[in-house]
């Protein structure tokens, strides 16, 4: 085992839909966060682990910050602040999209992260589809708004520039003590459960086929676990708000919940490295978004 001599948590933290989840991914190599074309796909902090080196990076990846509106909503913003606070340093996720600007998100970060006085980079994703010369005022705005350690561009989808982001934030590491053990096992790359896994990766392909609004009020549960051996068997529900919704998760002939099962399995088979018999149950739960109870029971 290499020796681990430094260990520390960075939080992902930026508005919704910047990549924080994709660039967490494509830095520890796995997909343990699920990502999708729609804003809040991530409902809680999210733990994704690379231990490289000399270095255990332990990243915690945010909901994306946004004005409320649900109970489950208001969670989500909490989970972005309370994050903030526990962590070595700060990696805030921006887009170059039009003209160079500190958005108010943005800003509302920056002066929490500033007030906690925890050190932060900025990573501006997604330069595989942006002009080079665009992301100049960007890099210009942002450090004149606040003193970062480092303005690293990247690309989660072509993994240009991670190698320098890692470097960058390995250097806010703080070192371990003499005897001091890392966080976690060097092989672990997250530690949410594989039955939250199973339910996230559902949740997943449903937020890709299903339009609008739908994807948003539903959640989904993993209900059994089945470890045998080479195979698992796994049943998880989806919760949708109304019967209408119902009839569209399950589809024409059952065809849409085919799809959402058979593309839900491979990845869940690609992660956990043995075979997926998955099984899937569509339910009814008028207005659960708005529950404490349902909250609660579905692990927000
Ligand atoms: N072209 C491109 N798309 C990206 C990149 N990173 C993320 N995306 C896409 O942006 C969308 C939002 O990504 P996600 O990671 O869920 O964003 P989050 O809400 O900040 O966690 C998804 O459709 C991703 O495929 C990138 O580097 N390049
Ligand atoms: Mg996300």
């Amino acid at each position: 085992m290499s020796e681990i001599k430094k260990c520390g948590t960075i939080s992902l933290l930026g508005r919704a839909n910047v990549g924080k989840s994709s660039i967490m991914n494509a830095l520890i190599g796995e997909k343990v966060a699920i990502v999708s074309p729609k804003p809040q796909t991530t409902r809680n902090r999210i733990i994704g682990i690379l231990t490289e080196g000399e270095s255990q990076f332990v990243f915690m990846d945010t909901p994306g910050l946004h004005a409320p509106k649900s109970k489950l909503g208001d969670r989500m913003v909490k989970t972005v602040y309370e994050t903030a606070e526990e962590v070595d340093a700060a990696l805030l996720v921006v887009e170059a999209k039009g003209e160079a600007h500190v958005g108010k998100p943005e800003a509302m970060l920056l002066k929490r992260i500033q007030a906690l006085g925890i050190p932060c980079v900025l990573a501006i994703n997604k330069i595989d589809v942006t002009e080079k010369p665009a992301i100049l005022p960007w890099i210009d705005v942002y450090s004149k708004a606040f003193p970062f350690q480092a303005i690293v561009p990247v690309s989660a989808k072509t993994g240009d520039g991670l190698p320098y982001l890692t470097e960058e934030l390995s250097k806010l590491l703080p070192e371990l003590e003499e005897g001091d053990m890392p966080m976690f096992d060097p092989d672990e790359l997250t530690d949410q459960p594989e039955r939250q896994i199973a339910a996230e990766f559902v949740r997943e392909r449903l937020l890709w086929h299903l339009e609008k609004e739908i994807p948003h009020g539903i959640a989904t549960m993993t209900e059994t676990f089945e470890d045998k051996g080479d195979v698992s068997e796994i049943g998880v529900v989806i919760v949708c708000e109304k019967q209408s919704h119902k009839g569209i998760v399950i589809g024409r002939h059952g065809a849409m919940l085919k799809t959402i099962g058979s593309e839900a399995r491979a990845e869940m088979e690609k992660l956990f490295g043995c075979r997926v018999f998955l099984t899937l149950y569509v339910r009814v739960k008028d207005d659960w978004r708005n529950s404490e109870f349902m909250l609660h029971e579905f692990g927000y």
